[in-house]
């Protein structure tokens, strides 16, 4: 698929990670394939991406492992390189992408005396501290990856424009896959379904697998889908979201099938309050823990804190769980363009679950709602 985000948008983006380059005095920047490779080159698709301080980025793609989908999907230049395997184990000729960009920033006359990386690929460090040692002298390596997901949290419009396609794409899905529920239906045949639907929708991929529970398995929130069949009064929760463009959206309902009791009633008000409560603290400039605060408020009310266990929310963006975290002690202040998640629960072992969640943007004065097509009504599933 042709890259949404278009060259301009990446330079813009390159050019930013180059001043941060230029303050700290590194010379060229590593990128493996994943989230961050995508946010500056369009691709995930190669193994390597350069990027010099002065001069254009290029990406280093093992031969027939992603070379002709990079090419299609960045706009910079890929080199392919090719490994030799021959007939006995003396001639093999293994494709060193890490060598291989050392060879081509020497041709460009870079000379890299402090390197920029992603410190949190660990397992990739050892190698590139190798490769790039000069005149025996090791080279400072510095965390270009912290950087660039720091500069991730922040969204442009159409980074926003983009999740909300994929919000889009998944609320239809759902709704379509509503009207499959009926008794003795099973979570893997409606998860399968949504999983289809989504995909036949236009998603490009699914931004997690999709969480469909009913009854007490709704206690797990992190359930896979089983061949538990659906009842009459079971909870029925969904947590599932589209990517886009290789954007996420992350959104979860909980409904009754069928009449709902007091009980589920009583509690399904004091999450659905919490969430709003939440909803309601967000916007440019208040500290990151204030919205989860605000949600634990609600529930301290009600009795239920105790049953809060886990964070409010996350980041989404090209990743589904990205910074920052919306939690009871985390630092720093929400910024306008953070696109975040609002995401209370409760859970009540051998009962069941109810969480409600959606993926909202930080304006000036609010929290925009995303993942607004879905209904939050407890009864929503009533026939
Ligand atoms: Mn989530």
């Amino acid at each position: 698929m042709k890259a949404v985000i278009g060259k301009e948008e990446l330079m813009r983006r390159i050019g930013k990670l180059k001043g941060w380059m230029e303050r700290e005095d590194v010379d060229a920047c590593l990128f493996l394939a994943g989230s961050n490779m995508f946010y500056l080159s369009g691709t995930r698709n190669a193994g390597l991406l350069v990027i010099p301080l002065d001069g254009e980025p290029f990406l280093l793609v093992r031969y027939a492992f992603g070379d002709a989908l990079a090419e299609q999907e960045s706009p910079f230049e890929v080199e392919a390189v090719k490994p030799y395997y021959g007939l006995n184990k003396k001639q093999i000729k293994q494709a060193n992408l890490l060598k291989r960009a050392k060879e081509i920033l020497v041709d460009r006359k870079v000379e890299v005396k402090r390197l920029g990386v992603e410190k949190s690929r660990t397992s990739s460090l050892k190698e590139i501290r190798k490769v790039f040692r000069a005149r025996r002298r090791s080279v400072p390596l510095l965390d270009a990856g912290s950087y660039v997901e720091e500069m991730r949290m922040i969204k442009s419009e159409k980074e926003v424009e983009l999740i909300k396609r994929s919000a889009e794409i998944s609320a239809r899905a759902l709704e379509l896959v509503i009207e499959e529920l009926k008794p003795g239906v099973t979570e893997k045949a409606i998860a399968n379904k949504l999983e289809f639907l989504m995909r036949d929708l236009g998603a490009s991929n699914l931004a997690f697998p999709s969480i469909v529970a009913f009854g007490e398995n709704t206690f797990n929130a992190h359930h896979v889908p089983t061949d538990r069949k659906l009842s009459e009064g079971d909870l029925v929760l969904f947590d599932w979201g589209a990517k886009f463009a290789g954007y996420c959206s992350d959104t979860t309902r909980t409904f009754v099938y069928g009449k709902p009791n007091e009980e589920v009633i009583k509690r399904f008000e004091a999450v659905a309050k919490a969430q709003s409560n939440g909803l309601k603290s967000i916007r440019g400039g208040v500290p990151v823990q204030d919205p989860d605060i605000a949600s634990r408020k609600v529930l301290k009310k009600y009795e239920l804190i105790g049953e809060f266990v886990h964070s409010l929310g996350h980041g989404v963006g090209l990743d589904v769980h990205e910074k920052p975290r919306l939690i009871v002690g985390a630092k720093g202040k929400l910024r306008q363009g953070m696109v975040v998640t609002v995401e209370p629960g409760i859970y009540i072992k051998g009962w069941g679950g109810i969480r409600i969640e959606d993926t909202v943007v930080v304006r000036a004065n609010r929290a925009e709602i995303l993942t607004t097509m879905i209904s939050k009504e407890i009864d929503f599933l009533k026939r």
